[in-house]
Formats: structure tokens, sequence, C-alpha cells
């Protein structure tokens, strides 16, 4: 971590607390157990950890609904529990990246209740506030991204405040530098505690545009969302956060961009602009949203997916942006059941993926239980839901007329809970994850599909990514190689290169059931890597091909070749 920017040659393990390890009994998982789980990460070749909330919160959104920013949840632990992580992290030159909410906090924060005590509260502009329309109702016709109306009436000051997100997570007004100075002050707290990072939630939703207006839905959906999305003051507030805490202390920043665009995250991740290091964006993974709706099931769209990847690649590396690379996190589905085979071919495609996202340039996110292979669990009935996105969504599909098997199919795909299955130990009760009660179920299948059963298989997925994340930090090519996709919508296979002046990396995914071949471009193949060696690098099947211009490719089979 000497290099100033070192985190371009690491990975980030994403830690849910809440499903990751419970020491107590409690049937949740807390601080205690990710430092009882360090060793296992530094085997892996973790550099830095992202952990989830774990402040003061009612838990109605999982811990992003804040309800004190400086300070530990008792179900997740103590703050004795947290110093003792990082001093754990510390000696084994690991870093804590920390997740910070600040686009809205909790309505049981402190601020929240006093601002909603009167219109003249000292809070009362911390938070974004309007008068009912004209005839009475909703300010305006934005939409809750859980559904619903954003807006909730205050019946105490008969007025109505924004939620973006759940009725109990109340939007910060950044437009007040009271907030601003509050989230400076936070984020320097945990600065001084020794956190290197931090991963800012929908940072790029803090900014609206305060004239509020009624969305007529005539240039995109009409929930309102291009009127807070990479708003107007959006990088003004970011970088007065950069200089006045994450540049003096050289912290590493993310930032999860919701409905954003590539130059828009040019803008955020290029150095020049002291904002940001990297930006999460989430359009590959809305090639299964008919119609661009999440709750619209569609098989997802193969070339559409590699055309997002790749524009990515090329803008935010002409644009001196730099990309955090995910395809699983605690919002989405696994990527696994929803890209792949989770069944007869589950290995080989979990591997697939890994090699895929990590050849990448940018620096990749490992989610929880994707280093083994956890697929979405198998759901009985909505009962097992937890997430109130997906709780919220099964009420609302019936109200549009989906009966509730269609409804429950729905949530079946799309169901952030998907992710957040307690992670899978090993063969003892509850996969090793609790003694107690699991807040959520445990998918039946870990009994073959966990950490124990992986450790000490040479061939296991857990070692294909401990492999993958060793390549990062050996090669530059996987840091500075330029992107050239070298499929032009082949209908199964997907394969780019990375170049430099000095050698050629091949990625060579088949993304199907079927036995396939793939050729390399004649001018691509002639000018590169024609009476070049290659030197296979990893692999997910036991008989490898040697590189050639047409290559044939078993049912997901996946390589990477590297040519000197
Ligand atoms: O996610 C924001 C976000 O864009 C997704 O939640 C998405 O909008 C949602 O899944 C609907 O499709 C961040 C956190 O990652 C998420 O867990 C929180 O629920 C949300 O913000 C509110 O803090």
């Amino acid at each position: 971590m000497i290099e100033p920017d070192w985190w371009k040659k690491s990975t980030v393990y994403q830690v849910y607390p809440k499903s990751f390890k419970d020491t107590n009994g409690s049937g949740t998982g807390d601080i205690k157990g990710l430092t009882m789980k360090l060793d296992y990460l530094h085997d892996l070749g973790i550099d830095i950890v992202w952990l989830q909330p774990v402040y003061v919160s009612p838990q109605n959104d999982n811990g992003y609904d804040v309800a004190d920013y400086c300070r530990i949840d008792p179900e997740f632990g103590t703050m004795e529990d947290f110093d003792e992580l990082m001093l754990e992290l510390h000696k084994r030159e690991m870093v804590l990246m920390l997740d910070i909410v600040v686009n809205h906090s909790s309505t049981e924060h402190e601020w929240f209740k006093q601002a909603r005590q009167s219109k003249d509260s000292p809070y009362r502009d911390y938070y974004i506030w309007k008068d009912p329309a004209p005839g009475g109702g909703v300010p305006n016709n934005w939409q809750s991204k859980f559904g619903g109306s954003a807006w909730q009436y205050d019946e105490e000051t008969e007025q109505y405040f924004l939620t973006l997100f759940d009725k109990t997570q109340a939007d910060l007004n950044w437009e007040n530098e009271l907030v601003r100075k509050e989230v400076v002050e936070l984020l320097k707290f945990w600065a001084e505690k020794g956190v290197k990072g931090f991963r800012m939630d929908v940072i790029n939703l803090i900014s609206k545009d305060l004239s509020f207006p009624e969305d007529d839905g005539s240039i995109a959906p009409g929930d309102g969302r291009r009127f807070y999305t990479d708003g107007p003051r959006v990088h003004e507030f970011i970088r007065e956060v950069y200089d006045q805490v994450w540049g003096p202390n050289h912290l590493i920043t993310v930032g999860e961009m919701s409905s954003t665009t590539l130059a828009q995250c040019i803008r955020y991740s290029n150095p020049e602009n002291n904002e940001l290091s990297m930006t999460f964006n989430f359009h590959h993974l809305k090639v299964d949203y008919l119609n661009g709706q999440k709750w619209e099931l569609m098989p997802y769209d193969f070339e559409e997916l590699k055309r997002l990847l790749s524009e990515w690649q090329v803008g935010m590396n002409e644009g001196g942006g730099w990309n955090a690379l995910f395809l699983n996190n605690h919002d989405q589905p696994r990527a696994l059941s929803r890209f792949t085979d989770d069944r007869k071919y589950r290995t080989e495609s979990a591997k697939l993926l890994a090699t895929t996202l990590h050849g990448l340039q940018g620096t990749p996110y490992v989610y929880q239980g994707e280093e083994i292979g956890m697929p979405n669990p198998v759901w009985n009935n909505i009962d097992e839901f937890r997430d109130i996105e997906s709780k919220n969504m099964y009420r609302i599909l019936q109200e549009q007329g989906k009966e509730p098997d269609e409804a429950l199919n729905i949530i079946r795909e799309r169901s952030r809970d998907n992710s957040r299955t307690p992670m899978q130990w090993d063969t003892t009760i509850n996969a090793g994850f609790t003694t107690g009660t699991p807040w959520i179920k445990v998918d039946e299948r870990y009994r073959t599909i966990n950490v124990h059963s992986q450790l000490e298989d040479a061939d296991s997925i857990y070692n294909h990514y401990k492999k993958l994340i060793a390549l990062r930090k050996e090669l530059v090519i996987l840091k500075d190689g330029m992107y050239v996709r070298l499929d032009e919508s082949h209908p199964q296979v997907y394969t780019y290169a990375r170049i430099n002046e000095q050698e050629t990396l091949i990625v060579m995914s088949n993304f199907s059931d079927q036995e396939v071949s793939f050729s390399i471009p004649d001018e691509f193949w002639n000018e590169r890597m024609n009476e070049q060696v290659s030197e296979l690098l990893i692999s997910n099947t036991l008989h490898v091909p040697e590189l050639a211009q047409s290559t044939s490719l078993s049912p997901y089979a996946s390589y990477m070749w590297i040519i000197k």
C-alpha cells in the first residue's frame, strides 16, 4: 500500500454483517464475527474490507436507516469490538472501508425527532419539507424506490417530508451547510479511528432540483429520478467533503451511483477532480429488466451485457475515471443464478464469472459468498423474505393485478434477499453462521456449498478467486492494460483483450451450455498474437485448449492467457 494508487491492484471484500458470522447466538451477525474471520479474508488475498452499516438503526432497511452515525448498534456489538477489529485488520495490513449513508437518515435519528417537533426547530432544515399541493395531497408525483410516494405526511406540522427510499428514511437537505458540516464531522470521527476508506451510499442523489417539479415522464420514467440524480450541486458537495476529509487523509472512496451516466462517473472518479476514487454504476445489472423495469422479468440480454461492460471499460479509461468492478452485492440477486447455470455447471459458471470480471480494468469487489459459488436460495413462500422492498413489491404487484404465485415468482427472481442469506461456513447447523435462530433462512444447499469444503480443494471456486486476486497484484497489465473487445456480438462467447506495449492478455468465456468455437479477428491475431507464445494464467476446465486463432470451448469454459 505504498504506491499512491495501491488500491488499483487490490480486491475489496464486501461484508453484510447481519449475515456474515454470529458469535453470541443472537441469530444475526456481529463485529466479533468479522474479526474472527479476518484470517480467512487475508488468506483469500483481500486488502480492503467494506463493512456495511453497523450503526444504531431500527433496521427497517437493514442498517441503511441510520439513527446515530457515531455509535455501534448493540445488535452488532460495541465500540470496543470495533476498535478490536481495527487493531486486527492493522496487524494483517488490511484496511477498513466503512459504509456511509448520508443521503438520508432514519426518522429515529435525533436530528429528525427535533425537526418534526416544530417548523421553527433548528433541525427543521436538516430535512426536505414541503407544503401539500394546492389542491391537497403530496407535493409532486415523485416515487420512492421501494414503491409508493416519495413523500410522507407529518400531522404535527402539516407538511410532507421527502423519502426517496423507505418511509422511515428521511432525505437530508444538503443545501443546508449545517448538514454538510455534520457529514464532515462524522467522517472525521471514523477516520480518526483508523478507517481508511468510505463507501458512499447513493451519493449522487444528494443534490435535488430545488423547484421539485412534477415529473411528466416525457424524458425518463415518470418517477422524478431525473430531478435528483447527479443533481446541480452534487459535484460541489462531494468536492467539499474531499477537501475537508478524504484528500487530507489520503482516504479511498467509492461512490454508489444510482441511475447515473458514464460522463458523470468519469467526472466523479477522475483524480484531477478531487472527488471520489472510483464509482459503482448499475447499467450492466439491468440487462434482464424488461423495458428497464426491475419488476418485469425477461431473460438477460447477453449482447447488451457485453456492450455495457465494454462501453464503461473504454469510456472510463479514456476519461481517466476508475471502475469499481462487481456483479454481486447485497441489493442484487446472485449473478451465478442470474447469468449462468447454478445447477449442472455451477462450479464452471462461478469461475467463469470471476475470471470475466477480474480480467477487467478497475478494482474488483467480492461480495460475501460469491467466492464459494453461493446461488440464489430456494424460497418456499413470501413469509421467508425479510427485505422491505420485496415485501412492498409483493403487495404492489398484486395491486397491479398479478396473481399471488406470479408475484411470488417475480420476488424470487428479483429480491435483494437472494444475496442476504447467511454466509455458509461449514456443514454444521445453520452452516456454522449461528447457534441461534438465523434472522433469515439459511439456504438448504449449505451442506455442499460451504467454505470448509473448498479451502483445501485446489480446484475449488474459492481457490480460483484466490488465484485471480493474486494475479491482479502481480500483473501490471491487469491494472494498466487497455481494454479491447474481440467478440463482435457472438451469441455465446465473450472475449476481450487487455493490451500494453509489452504484453497481451486474453479472457475468453463461453456463457452457454453448448460446445462452441471462437475465432479471434484476423487483424488482431496477426498484429498481436501470431507466432507469439501464450501462457495459460487460469482456467475452469481440466482440459485446456491451446490458444489458437480458432479455439473450441466446452460449456461455460473460461480462460485467461497472457502473450508476452
Ligand atoms: O441502494 C440504493 C439503490 O439504488 C438500490 O437500493 C436500489 O435502488 C434498490 O435495490 C431498488 O431497486 C443503497 C443501498 O445499497 C441499499 O441497500 C439501501 O436500501 C438504499 O441505498 C437506501 O439506503
